[in-house]
């Protein structure tokens, strides 16, 4: 066996773009708008030698071996107005997904209270609805309520949100609103005709003037070339600040949604958007979403690698499946990761 202490070096580590990690990592404020350019030159990396820079600024900023669960509930399911075309929720699409009323109290506090005994620090409550009205506003307070004298953190994805209703939210207790790009600028028109893009990032600033912690992010595999997923992470790395929480989903193909059929993103595509999200928003929380049913051990693990720590934990997402708590809990421990 060589024991030869030389490691040697690829001429493409750290060149192109390490400048990249330096100038965003102090604190949770960008200094420097990053350039698509560079943003694609990351992917552009030698497998390797992008995982070995994201592990790199991983391990400046977090335990590298510590997960976040968060765990999901749909408070309203399905008959959504929107025409997303990955979404099995929307009433333009025939998925079998059935319309459900908003959940109330007691159900939130059964199924919250499972999440903490099964050790998630955070709960997040998921809506179809296109943006949030004004006469369900108190209603998902008292669920917030209800999350939060649990001692846990409270996360929302109720659609587009007005200044005075995201203030409210913050009131109630609310740590965290989730709302994603979803896509590349270019890409929206062709996934959603129903809304645009502006809307999301007019909902994203609401959220952060209200004094929340922003989650947003993205899916991947709907289609899109590189220069997309690419631009996806411009987009969330240059807002200012950027999220403290970024869940980037694989899509999951669901039968009667226009995206069903679309061909399988290759893996290793996924573990890269993982480790571009992690170096150019080095302290946020990359979340490994949507996706992971469909997904082997050995991917999650190198998402792990490349600077994923948090995770959707539960056997449901809001309606498709997620590997239920006894897989995860097996999967966390193999791989000696402790989670918070
Ligand atoms: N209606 C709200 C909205 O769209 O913002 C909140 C709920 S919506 C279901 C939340 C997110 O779920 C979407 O932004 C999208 O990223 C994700 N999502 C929906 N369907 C998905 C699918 N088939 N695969 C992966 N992610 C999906
Ligand atoms: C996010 O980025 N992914 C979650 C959560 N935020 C709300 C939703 C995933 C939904 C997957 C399809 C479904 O289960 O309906
Ligand atoms: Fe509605 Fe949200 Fe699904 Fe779009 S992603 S159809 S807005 S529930």
């Amino acid at each position: 066996m060589t024991t030869s202490s030389t490691i040697p070096e690829s001429p493409m580590t750290f060149v192109p773009v390490g400048a990249i990690a330096p100038k965003v990592a102090s604190g949770s404020f960008k200094k420097e708008r990053l350039s698509l350019a560079q943003i694609q030159a990351l992917f552009d990396l030698p497998f390797n030698d992008l995982l070995f820079q994201a592990q790199t600024v991983h391990r400046q900023h977090f335990n590298a071996s510590e997960v976040q669960l968060s765990t999901l509930l749909s408070i309203k399911t399905g008959g959504c107005p929107e025409d997303c075309s990955y979404c099995p929720q929307s009433v333009h699409h025939d998925t079998g997904v059935e319309a459900s009323k908003l959940l109330d109290v007691h159900a939130v506090q059964e199924a919250a209270s499972a999440a903490k005994a099964n050790g998630a620090s955070r709960f997040c409550m998921g809506a179809a609805w296109r943006e949030l009205h004004d006469r369900d506003v108190e209603k998902v307070a008292a669920l917030i309520g209800v999350v939060k004298d649990l001692g846990m953190e409270a996360c929302c994805t109720l659609g587009m949100l007005t200044s005075s209703q995201a203030s409210t939210l913050k009131e109630a207790g609310l740590d965290y609103y989730n709302h994603n790009l979803d896509t590349a600028p270019e890409l929206y028109g062709d996934i959603i005709t129903t809304r645009v893009y502006q809307d999301r990032l007019d909902t994203l600033q609401h959220v952060r003037e209200a004094g929340m912690n922003v989650c947003s992010g993205g899916i991947v595999g709907m289609g899109e070339s590189r220069a997309q997923r690419a631009g996806l992470i411009h987009q969330l790395a240059n807002l200012d600040p950027y999220p403290e929480s970024v869940p980037i989903n694989h899509l999951v193909h669901v039968e009667g949604t226009p995206l069903a059929q679309t061909k399988a993103l290759d893996p290793f595509e996924f573990v890269r958007t993982i480790a571009v999200a992690r170096i150019t928003m080095p302290t946020t929380r990359v979340r490994l979403s949507a996706g992971r049913q469909e997904m082997g051990d050995g991917i999650q693990a190198l998402c792990f690698m490349a600077g994923a720590n948090s995770i959707f934990y539960g056997d449901k997402l809001l309606t498709t499946g997620n590997p239920d708590w006894a897989r995860d809990q097996a999967l966390l421990a193999s791989l000696d990761i402790l989670t918070v």
